[in-house]
């Protein structure tokens, strides 16, 4: 049995937002935020060391990083690379734009999306009051000077992917649309997504009308990013 190891509001939903889509029976073990500092509970290191989630395990075999899971859940349960696979055909200029956005999601995208988490953060941290106008300067210059520049880039960017085709990797939903979600969610929650992007807005409104997206979120629990 595939059991996804799930913290509430993260970016496991969109594990169970996959298992969902694949019709694939799976248990949930939940695990809850410090709603202070908004870290996991150390629970999560004895399934895999880093102790983030998401995090699957599958008879003996545990896997980590939210791209990995997909490939894994997809080459061992997504019946080959046919339609149904959501996955394009290997060799295809559907496949190649797929897995960059696969990548593009965790290994560009995010990082300026938790750099204004952070700094944000730090803004408006309790400090004492002469470090606080030093504080929020450096916080300012780095939010100008490189977060803001490469959040709005980023959506420019995914914005204008969704003028090419429907789906992120053409006309077929993928995995790749349930990948980027997280971003696109995050963005809209805490980095500039609005409706001066229709297609992204659009997009964030047909995924969530999924009746898959739908089952994930009544069976994750909490998602404060499904708006
Ligand atoms: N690139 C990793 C990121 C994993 C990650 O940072 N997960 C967050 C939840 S969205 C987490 O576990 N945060 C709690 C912590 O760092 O303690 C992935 O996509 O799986």
């Amino acid at each position: 049995m595939i059991v996804v190891h799930h913290l509430n509001n993260s970016r496991s939903q969109r594990i169970l937002w996959l298992l969902e889509e694949l019709g694939l029976p799976y248990e949930i073990k939940k695990y809850q935020r410090d709603a202070k500092t908004m870290l996991a509970p150390p629970e999560l290191r004895a399934v895999h060391p880093l102790g983030k989630s998401p995090v699957i395990t599958d008879g003996d075999v545990t896997v980590a990083e939210s791209g990995a899971i997909i490939e894994y859940l997809l080459e061992t349960y997504g019946h080959g690379t046919g339609a149904h696979s959501l996955m394009p055909a290997a060799g295809t200029p559907d496949k190649r734009r797929y897995t960059y956005i696969m990548h593009f999601a965790e290994g560009s995208a995010m990082s300026p999306l938790l750099m204004k988490l952070v700094f944000d953060r730090i803004e408006t941290s309790p400090m004492p009051f002469f470090a606080k106008p030093i504080a929020k300067g450096i916080a300012k210059k780095v939010k100008s000077g490189f977060v803001t520049p490469n959040l709005k880039a980023h959506l420019d960017f995914l914005e204008a992917e969704l003028n090419k085709s429907t789906w992120f990797a053409g006309e077929q939903f993928s995995a790749a649309d349930i990948q980027i979600s997280f971003v696109l969610e995050a963005s809209a929650s805490r980095g500039g997504l609005d409706a001066s992007y229709p297609k992204l807005s659009e997009f964030l409104k047909r995924i969530h009308a999924r009746p898959a997206y739908q089952r994930a979120l009544e069976r994750g629990g909490e998602y404060a990013y499904a708006k």
